[in-house]
């Protein structure tokens, strides 16, 4: 992509409304466009960033055996009267009427109409166990959206749903998600924390927030000290195989939020040295809650006996929107944001020092092509700003690489390669920089 074409209205000065460092960042960076409180747009660079978490939560979806299907965003009111939820759901909820004065919601989540998708569908045990998933807008009327696409009214949500015949078969279907849950975020490169969690509006009674550690986090969080470092399975993991080892060694150490934490068990639990009491960012919650919604929707299967069965059920959310902001909190320094491979709007800045210069035009068109050649996604800036314009903006919008062109360098043969996280730079020959950006990249793209 030529910059020169590009849309990326960076602003220079720190917004005033944005309290916490990735709103500043996200803004500043032309990621994202506020259009009412806690709604926002997408800019171009922000929705690379977005079509990349979605991919990577997809991909582990995937995986684990889940399938991908899509929703609308409104809803029927009906089905939510059939499961009791539609006036508990209180203000947060936002109610429509269409031309026909029949009661719609924009879906805040969809335990209701997967169910019913699935009742008017399945119909026998042999179909289970199932596991539905959609990646779609939510709308809840937050009293308080702030902190950007953090706490947003309309966020973008991957929430899956599980349909067992046994309470036992749901439980596996909870730890398959469990374990997707770890590999998703650490392929984002965030270190999360499973941690026993209050089940809220959703309902039942097992469930786990996947916590990210930030200052700047809702939420108040206890742990052991070693889940920070806690190993996260293999892509050749088997879904299918015994996941119980994994789970064990997440869940044995205490971990807790505000909610459910119990200091006396903490303190009896967790030598000293190893309590962890911090603020968090919750970018994953999933839930067990049996017939909660199957009961009252009467969605049943037949079982292998011939008896009607009702399935025992669990959902399981990732914040996708909320994400991108969760990253940039882990992950920012002075200069601005610093993207890691897997999730970075662009793989490398290309940055052109001298536009209008025939020798330095004709380096940075070839590398620009070679990297292009090489599946590598590429950013060149060509237009006729300051050096120091041009630094600026690279750092702030902070793709992982940046390889600098210009007249001097070009005349001893060399051009300069700079890693943003570390600030390393090295000069080289065009040819052996395009080489080492190849190697890095292909290397840094998947994390576990
Ligand atoms: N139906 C269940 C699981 S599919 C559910 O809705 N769970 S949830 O309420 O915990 O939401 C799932 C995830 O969405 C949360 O872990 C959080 O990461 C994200 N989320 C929730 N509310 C917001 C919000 N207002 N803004 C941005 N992300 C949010």
């Amino acid at each position: 992509m030529l910059l020169s074409r590009y849309f990326l209205p960076v602003l220079r000065e720190t917004p005033k409304e944005a309290e916490i460092v990735s709103h500043q960042l996200m803004l500043r960076s032309a990621m994202i466009r506020q259009s009412a409180a806690g709604i926002y747009s997408w800019l171009p660079l922000g929705y690379r960033v977005l079509r990349k978490i979605e991919q990577i939560v997809r991909e582990e979806q995937d995986r684990a055996g889940a399938i991908e299907l899509l929703m609308p965003t409104l809803q029927s009111a009906d089905i939510w009267r059939q499961s009791g939820r539609y006036e508990d759901y209180g203000k947060e909820m936002l109610r429509i009427q269409d031309r026909h004065e029949r009661d719609l919601l924009y879906g805040p989540t969809n335990e209701e109409l997967i169910t019913e998708i699935f009742r008017e569908s399945v119909k026998s045990y042999k179909d289970l166990p199932k596991n539905l998933y959609h990646i779609q807008w939510k709308f809840r009327d937050e009293i308080r959206p702030r902190f950007g696409v953090m706490r947003g009214r309309e966020f973008l949500m991957k929430d899956a749903y599980s349909f067992d015949l046994t309470v036992d078969g749901a439980r596996l279907a909870y730890n398959r998600m469990f374990v997707a849950y770890l590999r998703t975020f650490a392929r984002m490169g965030l270190k999360s924390i499973p941690m026993a969690a209050d089940t809220g509006p959703i309902g039942g009674d097992l469930s786990h927030e996947f916590i990210i550690l930030a200052d700047t986090g809702e939420s108040q969080v206890y742990c052991h000290k070693d889940l920070i470092e806690g190993q996260v399975p293999a892509a050749d993991i088997d879904f299918d195989g015994d996941l119980g080892p994994i789970i064990k060694a997440w869940t044995s150490k205490y971990a807790a939020t505000d909610e459910k934490h119990d200091p006396k068990r903490f303190e009896a639990e967790v030598p000293a040295a190893k309590r962890v009491s911090a603020r968090g960012i919750e970018v994953g919650h999933i839930f067990f809650f049996g017939t909660k919604y199957s009961e009252p929707m009467g969605a049943k299967v037949q079982g292998p006996d011939g008896n009607m069965v009702t399935p025992q059920m669990g959902s399981y959310g990732v914040g996708v929107s909320r994400l991108a902001g969760a990253i940039i909190e882990a992950s920012h320094d002075e200069a601005g944001i610093v993207w890691p491979v897997s999730v970075a709007p662009f793989e490398v800045a290309l940055i052109n020092l001298k536009v209008g210069d025939k020798a330095t035009d004709e380096a940075a068109t070839a590398i620009y092509q070679k990297l292009r050649q090489a599946g590598i996604e590429v950013l060149l800036d060509d237009t006729d700003e300051r050096a120091g314009a041009k630094f600026a903006t690279m750092d702030l919008i902070g793709l992982p690489f940046q390889l600098i062109v210009g007249p001097r360098g070009l005349k001893q043969g060399e051009v300069e390669v700079k890693d943003r996280k570390t600030g390393e730079r090295v000069s080289l020959s065009p040819e052996a920089a395009v080489n080492r950006l190849i190697a890095s990249i292909e290397s840094r793209r998947s994390l576990v």
